[in-house]
């Protein structure tokens, strides 16, 4: 009977300690996406890192569930015996009637318990089981829709194992199946059809209609309640997916989504409202000293300015030490992660420090994954050219160090003049030549497939940042994903993204946006908006949210133009903060990660199984929702101190030398009597920019 167990979740600093009192008795958890053991997107981030706590919570009977990929499972998955005599005798039944599941531990943090399906095994179901899905559910599937047909094949395999798993219990089981996306939604569609004993869940990360109208030049959010649904769905051949996730979010017994944002667009497309919301959360790691991370800020920055001086040799004439590297990554949707509205604020903000003749320069990195044909040659060059100069560097060195050495052996003060001879001189000058350039440091590091066509490409073309002398702001467009194993810039993101000073993402769709969350978690300030899952949730919790280095821009309620406008003012403040000012933003930021935790956030998800075992199981669980307690609208205050302010903003404002910047040991308390300046300077954009949209999509 309910409510006997305790599930206690840690206490977080500033969170307050949750119980939830639940007896899930026998029950089974099967979490089924297309991207368990699959990396595609988001929701594989979702399910990896979330794994290790729901392994705690329900230990041996929760199982996930997944596509069998075998380059995926080579690396990532060990496989095994099933654990319990029932799944036995599930696989075995399921592999010897025609489809091959596997078995194993996904080898991520809490090892969880993996049940691959192999699709293209069983493809010569397919038509067999469309035929099924449109006499019982009215779908039709197409044939050239690969994604689709994935799909059908999942669903059905899914449901044929929850079915087999109940059929093999030998008590009537209770099972809960929780299932992600649209691609994985037919399964859950088959089990309410089959009437199988399973307490069903699904969670949208993103609508498909959503996604498709924002790409668009749509006023989505105003015009929510107006779509024909259908029709443009139709209008844009994903009719028949969007059936598919529509009548899994309507079959079942709990739907969910991953932000309120994206629960009133559901509302609107899929006709309901979801039941609860369950926030996306990271696995966050403590170090043991408090300032690691800042360390590792400093060791990642210096590699990010090594590549910087290849990529730049023969226009290095710019301080790297007053340089702030911004980055937007992400799946490549030009208009819905933000990247126009990025760029066109890149512009402005480059005019606004030619004119204030500003020091900083900001190299905007954007990590955004294209066809390419590898990297291309002038790009490759600039960091064989840096490594030339080093090593004749080294060499000189060398040479100098031994006639240095020598001189001292015979107690004898070097001759300066002579440490140097001709041919280390000819060598020198040799290396300098070397670094002469015809062409401007390439904005692209690879060569582009579709250069003509590319969206950033061309909006940098429109916009004129080519990287020349002048330009206070340079631009590198990296169009891969990053990799530690890379010759150009071997460094994982994680890495990368430490190294960096701001990362930028003004999306305008995004359902919750996992990119801002992990420079928070790492202690990187971030840019997000009002039209972003996070940055609507770290509004609600946080009470100077940019105090913490959370700047939410507003896409909500504002035109593009003044959005942008918002965005170039965001910048060119975090630019005019000096050294010490980072340091204390970074810690601010660094501060709010267990607020992002899948400890404090996994209590969404846990209320959701309790209410959909208590609405398929009435007879053995009841769901009481929690009353809101402190931790429900719990609200980060505003910091001791008033947020760090631009260093030469005001005369009130402290002066001092980067060196002090660096040195000094910065006491929280001692900024609120050394740093009283505020943030929020008004400040006048130049005349040029109001009515200047640069090809940004109509959107209000
Ligand atoms: C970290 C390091 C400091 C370093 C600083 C650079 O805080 O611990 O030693 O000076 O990063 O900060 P910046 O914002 O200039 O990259
Ligand atoms: C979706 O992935 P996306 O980048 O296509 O799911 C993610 C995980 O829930 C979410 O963070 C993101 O906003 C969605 O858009």
């Amino acid at each position: 009977m309910p409510l006997a167990r305790s599930l206690s979740v840690t206490s977080l600093s500033g969170l307050e300690e949750w119980d939830e009192e639940f007896d899930r008795e026998d029950a089974v958890l099967f979490e089924i996406a297309w991207e368990v053991a699959n990396k595609v997107g988001g929701i594989y981030t979702v399910i990896q890192t979330k794994a290790r706590l729901t392994c705690e919570e329900w230990g041996e009977n929760y199982f996930l569930v997944g596509p069998y990929m075998e380059s995926s499972v080579r690396t990532q998955v060990e496989l095994i015996e099933p654990c319990n005599a029932t799944l036995r005798r599930t696989i075995d039944k399921m592999n010897s009637s025609g489809c091959k599941a596997y078995f194993g531990r996904w080898l991520i943090e809490g090892s969880p318990y993996v049940i691959l399906l192999d699709v293209g095994f069983t493809a010569w179901s397919l038509d067999r089981w469309k035929i099924e899905l449109w006499e019982n559910c009215s779908i039709g599937v197409p044939w050239f829709d690969r994604e689709a047909n994935d799909a059908v094949l999942f669903g059905f395999l899914t449901a044929w194992l929850l079915g087999e798993y109940a059929a093999q219990c030998d008590e009537p089981p209770h099972i809960v199946a929780h299932f992600h996306e649209w691609l994985a939604g037919l399964g859950l569609v088959l089990c309410r059809q089959r009437q199988l004993p399973v307490a069903t869940i699904f969670t949208t990360h993103a609508t498909l209609l959503g996604r498709y109208l924002c790409a668009g030049s749509v006023d989505f959010y105003n015009k929510l309640a107006e779509f024909n649904v259908d029709k443009e769905a139709g209008d844009r051949q994903i009719y028949h997916r969007y059936c598919l996730e529509r009548a899994a979010a309507r079959c079942a017994h709990v739907f969910t989504t991953v932000s309120q944002i994206t629960a009133i667009e559901a509302e609107h497309l899929l006709k309901r409202k979801p039941d609860i919301v369950t926030p996306n959360g990271l696995n966050v790691k403590k170090f043991s000293a408090m300032h690691e991370f800042q360390n590792l800020h400093a060791q990642s920055k210096a590699r990010i300015q090594e590549f910087v001086r290849g990529h730049f040799y023969g226009h290095l004439d710019f301080n790297l030490d007053k340089t702030v590297f911004l980055f937007i990554a992400g799946r490549y949707e030009f208009s819905n992660k933000g990247a126009d509205l990025f760029l066109e604020a890149l512009a402005r903000l480059n005019y606004l420090l030619r004119v204030n003749h500003s020091e900083v320069t900001i190299i905007a990195f954007f990590i955004m994954p294209a066809r390419t044909n590898n990297f291309n040659v002038e790009t490759l060059k600039g960091q064989a050219v840096r490594k030339q100069l080093w090593d004749t560097a080294q060499t000189v060195k060398e040479r100098f160090g031994k006639k240095l050495y020598e001189s001292l052996l015979v107690g004898q003060l070097p001759d300066v003049s002579k440490m140097l001879d001709k041919e280390d001189f000819t060598m020198m000058k040799r290396a300098i030549f070397a670094t002469q350039r015809q062409c401007l440091p390439p904005i692209c590091t690879h060569n582009m497939l579709e250069d003509s066509s590319d969206p950033i490409l061309n909006c940098i073309r429109r916009i004129g940042l080519f990287n020349s002398a002048q330009d206070r702001v340079k631009v590198i467009f990296h169009p891969e994903f990053l990799s530690s194993t890379s010759p150009l810039l071997p460094m994982d993101y994680e890495e990368f993204v430490r190294g960096c000073h701001l990362g930028v993402f003004p999306s305008y769709y995004e359902p919750w946006g996992y990119t801002p969350a992990e420079c928070t978690v790492m202690g990187i300030p971030s840019i997000s908006t009002n039209l972003s899952g996070f940055g609507c949730f770290m509004e609600e919790h946080i009470a100077d949210p940019s105090a913490y280095g959370i700047y939410i821009l507003d896409r909500r309620y504002r035109g593009v133009d003044e959005s942008c406008n918002q965005l170039t003012s965001f910048l060119f403040q975090f630019c005019q903060q000096s050294r010490r000012q980072r340091i204390i933003q970074r810690n601010r930021t660094e501060r709010l990660s267990d607020l992002l935790d899948w400890r404090y956030l996994g209590r969404y998800y846990v209320s959701a199984r309790h209410m959909a075992l208590a609405k398929a199981f009435p007879d053995t669980y009841i769901y009481e929702p929690q009353e809101p307690t402190s931790a429900t609208g719990f609200r980060y205050p505003r910091p001791a101190s008033v947020p760090p302010s631009p260093a030469h903003s005001l005369h009130s404002s402290p002066h001092h030398s980067e060196a002090e910047d660096e040195e000094e040991p910065y006491d929280e308390d001692l900024e609120v009597e050394k740093d009283r300046v505020n943030i929020r300077q008004p400040f006048n954009l130049p005349n040029r920019n109001k009515n200047q949209t640069v090809g940004l999509p109509e959107k209000n």
